[in-house]
């Protein structure tokens, strides 16, 4: 562990190691050797991902975002109230703006003490807290740079008092089915009995609506999703030509998933020279490197279960674009 910044206000520690970082070379090496080429979605987020993931929360075609967010405005009291929570704990907390409105519903209620911003990119952690105690006071920020789903165990241990467990935007969409409720499993073990996890996931619908969020007619979405190779090539030293890849995004109708993939134009040979691997890619083959699940109230209720967790508040939009919903431990 090292402590990257220790005051009154603000502690924030960093669990990635500089050697391992987050695990990309291994990750790359696994990803990159498989029959079916694949990434992981977390490599996407370095500083120039999370300034595009924010440009996409923007976006007029990209709805998860404002849907939530209005979502939130118009319940952060009810939720504030249900679970009398003291402190926040944010898992993939971003820019914060979420967090605001829960903090905003808590120093309302009288009860706001703490939050706990966890996250893979260590200078959205940095800004959020810098930024959240000026603009609350007495507020304590307990800052985590870490990979949730090799870290969540260093999230520090409740106070005594209520907690919200939050895990917003989606984020839970972008593991596998099986990861997902492994992940929730784990998510439970942070909660007390008085706890709650507050969870947004998108739903299913028309899956056009779908398919324009994910391949904005501005081309940010298609920039964030070539990051990963501008990421390889710097942090491995690797000669990927992103231009060469072409940005797909398409709902698999089965499985009710949205894929992101990069599809090379041409063959292309790909040196990765910090894990001594060559890579090649034939014209047309593809490197998938995101999958967002959506959900319907059933889907949530079903890995609630499997994980634990039961389901205690569904809270959606009239349109049923996105929902948040609270989980208590299983009794
Ligand atoms: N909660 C925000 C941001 C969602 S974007 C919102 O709702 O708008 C997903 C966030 O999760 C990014 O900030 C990214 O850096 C973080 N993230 C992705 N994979 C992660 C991982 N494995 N561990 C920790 N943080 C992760
Ligand atoms: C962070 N995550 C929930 C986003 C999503 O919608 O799955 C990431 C994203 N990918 C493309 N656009 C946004």
């Amino acid at each position: 562990m090292r402590a990257l910044l220790d005051t009154e206000e603000i502690r924030i520690e960093s669990w990635l190691s500089e050697v391992e970082d987050r695990s990309l070379a291994n990750d790359v090496l696994d990803g990159l050797t498989k029959p079916f080429k694949e990434i992981p979605p977390k490599h996407l987020y370095d500083t120039r991902g999370s300034e595009l993931f924010e440009q996409i929360c923007a976006l007029p075609e990209y709805y998860p975002t404002r849907t939530e967010l209005s979502i939130l405005t118009d319940r952060a009291p009810e939720i504030v109230e249900e679970t009398g929570a003291t402190e926040l704990v944010e898992l993939g907390s971003g820019a914060a703006d979420k967090a605001r409105i829960l903090l905003d519903a808590m120093a309302a209620a009288g009860t706001l003490e703490s939050y706990v911003p966890f996250d893979v990119s260590e200078h959205v952690v940095r800004d959020a807290a810098e930024q959240l105690v000026e603009e609350y006071d007495g507020l304590h920020v307990h800052g985590v740079v870490g990979d949730f789903e090799r870290h969540l165990e260093r999230v520090p241990p409740t106070g005594g008092d209520a907690r919200v467990v939050a895990l917003l935007g989606g984020t839970i969409g972008n593991f596998p089915p099986g990861t997902r409720r492994r992940f929730l499993r784990k998510v439970r073990a942070l909660l007390g009995p008085d706890d709650r996890l507050l969870l947004g996931t998108d739903l299913v619908k028309d899956p056009a609506v779908i398919e324009a969020a994910y391949d904005d007619s501005q081309g940010v979405t298609a920039e964030f999703n070539r990051n990963v190779l501008h990421v390889i090539n710097r942090e491995l030293d690797a000669d990927f030509i992103p231009a060469a890849f072409e940005h797909i995004a398409f709902f698999d109708r089965q499985r009710e998933w949205v894929e992101m993939r990069l599809r090379a134009q041409r063959p292309c040979s790909v040196m990765i020279k910090a894990i001594g691997l060559r890579v090649e890619f034939a014209a047309g083959e593809e490197l998938r490197t995101e999958i967002s699940a959506k959900f319907t109230r059933a889907r949530v209720a079903a890995d609630f279960k499997a994980a634990g967790l039961q389901l205690a508040g569904w809270y959606t939009d009239p349109d049923e674009l996105f929902a948040l919903s609270l989980a208590s431990r299983a009794a």
